[in-house]
Formats: structure tokens, sequence, C-alpha cells
């Protein structure tokens, strides 16, 4: 029986520079995106509420800022209370799965803050196989916790690896965390080419388990959520044979700093191009300011990483096409709404910069964004309509029909998913708090220009994106923009009172 409500298929990278799709930038290869973008709509001016994992991808499943729902840095929790796009669209009699990255919640659990992406609970296998519980509106959950060779590997990951035979998984990863050890023989973190084959890749178990998800909910006649949450092309860089070797290092753009750029740039960007930066004013809590540390590189290094860094996207294309294929063989395509985007950005080059921070260029918080839902989005479109990550659970409820709580602080996109000359927005806004008052800034981003203001702080940054879409010249303190930096700010503040949720409805005069 076919429904006539979408299922809602949601997939995810982490941590993809924009520009890393085929179709635009022949550097890279990418046949399957470029198909879904030939088949839907592709969206050039997307953003995240927050470039780092915890915040957005907790934004990503409440429709809220990462400074209403809580997870507001790493290390973080969201709260269980924060209503979920998953826990409505279970309501609405969706089934509701997440295959892959969750991120949700902390390595270290507290009595006060249990975690259960925690040790030593990752590497419990047992729990994993056996556990049945809801896990913020998902009612199947199948989990991971690494990238590539790093010591959180577990749960449904480690357990399918083993039903798969590969009995001796643990040789593949780091096995050491800091004080949590596992008494197993200690594995140095690989470089590139990764010992793990292709058959027992995460992308392999990500898109198997997805598409096995997607039969069990056409078998139980309902239509399905499900989120296939990518790890790749996050760091480390590290791919199986033979897609390491894929992209010639000497053949690629590096990108690199415009000199001079740093002139009139905030002093932890500055003090990124040093070589012994000094960021101890800036370290709040014990936990690391990640991005704030020394930024210089071996050009020679960065462009072997980049090689990999493609090349992991290449390989992850190639599941992702094993998704979109049985959404193809089971007739499901017609009547799926497909998302695909990442959680945040990523730097290997631009600006001087590499990996991530409190750094809000276009290269961190700007995302890739493919929409395709055959019938309601033209196929081969493309738009600048401003769209942000805490859109989506609003969007998806629309299109299933679902009540949105009032909670939810997003747009909902679907006038900009059926007509690419439609906006929906006229600003969106990237948080980043990553320790409680030393690195704390927000970003407005509006159609022609970026303003970005630094709690407590005199400095800001204010880019024309028109005029100057590298992001080269900060206008901050330019007394030639002091009228603009002043009616931005004021959009800025009119931004965050429009984002007020009202939990409770006005029902009576008083
Ligand atoms: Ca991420």
């Amino acid at each position: 029986m076919k429904t006539s409500r979408p299922n809602i298929l949601l997939i995810t990278s982490d941590q993809q520079h924009w520009n890393t799709l085929g179709k635009h930038f022949p550097e890279i290869h990418t046949p399957n995106l470029d198909r879904l973008a030939d088949q839907g709509m592709l969206f050039r001016r997307a953003y995240c509420p927050n470039p780092t994992c915890t915040p957005t991808r907790a934004s990503l499943i409440t429709g809220q800022y990462p400074s209403r729902h809580g997870a507001w840095s790493l290390g973080t929790k969201l709260p269980e209370s924060v209503p979920t796009v998953g826990d409505s669209l279970h309501a609405a009699g969706y089934d509701t799965a997440l295959i892959g990255k969750a991120h949700f919640q902390q390595l270290v659990s507290t009595p006060e803050h249990p975690s259960l992406e925690s040790y030593p609970l990752l590497r419990d296998l047992d729990f994993w196989k056996n556990y049945t519980q809801p896990f913020y509106g998902f009612r199947h959950i199948e989990l991971a916790r690494n990238h590539g060779d790093e010591c959180h590997v577990g749960q449904h990951y480690a357990a399918w690896m083993e039903e798969k035979g590969l009995t001796t998984w643990r040789d593949h990863f780091q096995n050491h965390w800091g004080p949590h050890s596992f008494g197993e023989p200690d594995q140095p973190p690989q470089n590139h080419r990764w010992t793990l084959t292709e058959d027992y890749h995460l992308n392999t178990w990500i898109a198997e388990r997805t598409n096995a998800r997607i039969d069990h909910a056409v078998a139980a006649q309902k239509p399905f959520f499900i989120w296939a949450s990518f790890f790749d092309p996050h760091p480390p860089y590290l791919v199986p044979a033979p897609w390491d070797t894929m992209y010639d290092p000497a053949k690629l753009t590096v990108p690199a700093a415009t000199p001079g750029e740093f002139a009139k740039a905030p002093p932890h960007l500055q003090a990124t191009q040093t070589p012994k930066p000094d960021f101890t004013s800036y370290q709040e809590t014990p936990y690391t300011n990640h991005g704030l540390h020394c930024h210089l590189h071996d050009r020679g290094k960065l462009a072997a990483n980049i090689a990999v860094y493609y090349g992991m996207m290449s390989m992850m294309d190639k599941y992702i096409g094993r998704i979109l294929d049985h959404l193809d063989a089971t007739g499901q395509a017609d009547n799926t709404l497909v998302v695909f985007t990442t959680d945040h950005g990523h730097y290997y080059g631009h600006h001087g910069l590499i990996a991530k921070g409190p750094f809000h260029y276009e290269d961190g918080i700007k995302l890739p964004f493919i929409a395709r839902w055959p019938g309601h989005i033209p196929a081969g479109a493309e738009t600048d309509s401003l769209v942000s990550l805490i859109d989506l659970p609003v969007t998806f409820l629309h299109a299933a029909g679902a009540p949105v709580p009032p909670s939810m602080q997003g747009v909902d996109l679907t006038p900009a998913l059926s007509d690419p000359a439609v906006a929906v927005r006229d600003h969106a806004i990237c948080e980043h708090r990553h320790q409680p008052t030393a690195v704390h800034l927000k970003t407005l981003v509006t159609p022609t220009h970026k303003l970005t203001v630094y709690y407590n702080r005199e400095y800001g940054e204010l880019y024309d994106l028109v005029a100057d879409p590298s992001e080269i010249n900060n206008l901050w303190a330019e007394p030639s923009a002091r009228d603009l930096r002043e009616s931005l700010t004021r959009k800025l503040l009119y931004a965050e009172m429009g984002a007020e949720p009202m939990p409770m409805p006005r029902v009576s005069v008083a």
C-alpha cells in the first residue's frame, strides 16, 4: 500500500565544505549527489546554526538554536525534555530511525548528567544489541561514535562488524583515550590509507542498515523518517584503498590565505597565523578550545590531506548512491522527500585555516544542501534562497501534515522548495559558544552581508558578500561602514526577538 504521506529521508555528512559537489566543482567526483541535485533543488545559501557537531546536530532534530535547546557546546548534552521532530513524526504514525552518528550526548557520563554515548558503555556491545528504547524521538537507532579509526568505536557498528565476521575489528582502531583504556593492544593513529577494508567501513554499514530500515517500514506499511547520518569526511583523513589514491595531490587546488587579510581581523584569527599563539585568556573551562591553535601548515601535507578528504567524499557518495538506488528499487523514490546536507563546513587552507573553530567565514558555516521530492520540487533547480538547518524539522512536519511544536524556531521551507525564486528568510543566524564568555560569537547572514558580534568585545566582523565574496575586507571598524554596521546590528536584534518562541498560545484576553 502506498501512503499519501511522504517518506522523509535525511542524509547528512559531517564537516563537508560547501564547494565539494562535483556538479559545480569538477576537481571532485560525486556522481550520486550530482544525480540527486539534477533531480531536485540545490540550495547555494544554506547555513548551520553552529559550526560544531553537538549544537548543530541537536538543532537538526529540535528546530531550535543551540542557545535555546541547551546543548550549547561540544561536551554538553541535549536535554531529553526538548521536543524533537522524531517525537512528532512518531506520534503521526511514522517509523522513525537514526542510523549512524548521533553525538547528542557527551563522551563522559556523570551522575548529574548521564550519557548513553559515553565510556565505557560505548564498548558494551551486548547493551547496544539489546537496546530498544527511543532516543530523542527515534524509535529505532543504530549508532556509532567514531570518525575513522578513533577509539570511540563500539555500539551497533562494532556489533555489525562482528556479525559480518570481522572478529578482529579492534586491530583497525585506536584503543586508548585518556584515562579510558580498554586493556587491549594499543593501535597508533593511522594516516590516509585505512587498514580496514571497504566491506566493513562506516559508510557500508550506514547504507546497508538504512536500506534495511526502509524495507522494515515498507513491510510495516508505514511512512518513514530515517536519518542516514554519515561520519565522513570529518577528519582523521583516512579511507580504505583504492579511495586514498583516487586523487593526485599535485592536481588539486590548495586554498590559501590572501596576503594582508588579517590586518583588520579579530585577535584570535590573527593569532592562528603565528607559530606559538597564547590562547590561555580564552580558556575558561578545562576543556579544549577547538580551533584555537596555530594553523600554520605545510602546503604539501595539506594537499595530500585534501586528496584523502576528497577520496572520503567520493567513497561516501557511492554509498549514498546505494541508498538512492534502494529507494528506486523499492518504488519509494517518488513519494520520498530526500534532503542531503552536512552539519557544518570545513577549512582546508581557506583563510589560512585548517579544520574548524570559532571562525564564521562561509567555509565554516555555509553548507552543501540538496532537496528532492518528485512532483513537489522542480528538478535541476538552483536557488539563492537562504535556509538554515533549524528549518528542517518544521519543514518535515509540514510535509507530513503533522502539527509543529511551538518550541521550534525554524521557518517552513515549503514555499522555497517549490519555487527557486521564493525566499522564506531574510537572514540566517550562526551561533558559537564554546566557552561561557571568552569564546562566544553570533553571526547574522543576509542575502548581501555578514555581521559577527563577539560577546563583550569592541571588535567584530562585517563583510560585504557581494563586493567581497572571499571575506577579505573586514568593514567593522571602517568609518564609511558605520551606518551599515548599525543597521545590521539592529537587524540581528530583530532576528533574535523574532525567533523568541511562544510556548503557550494566547487563549484569552487576560
Ligand atoms: Ca560535525
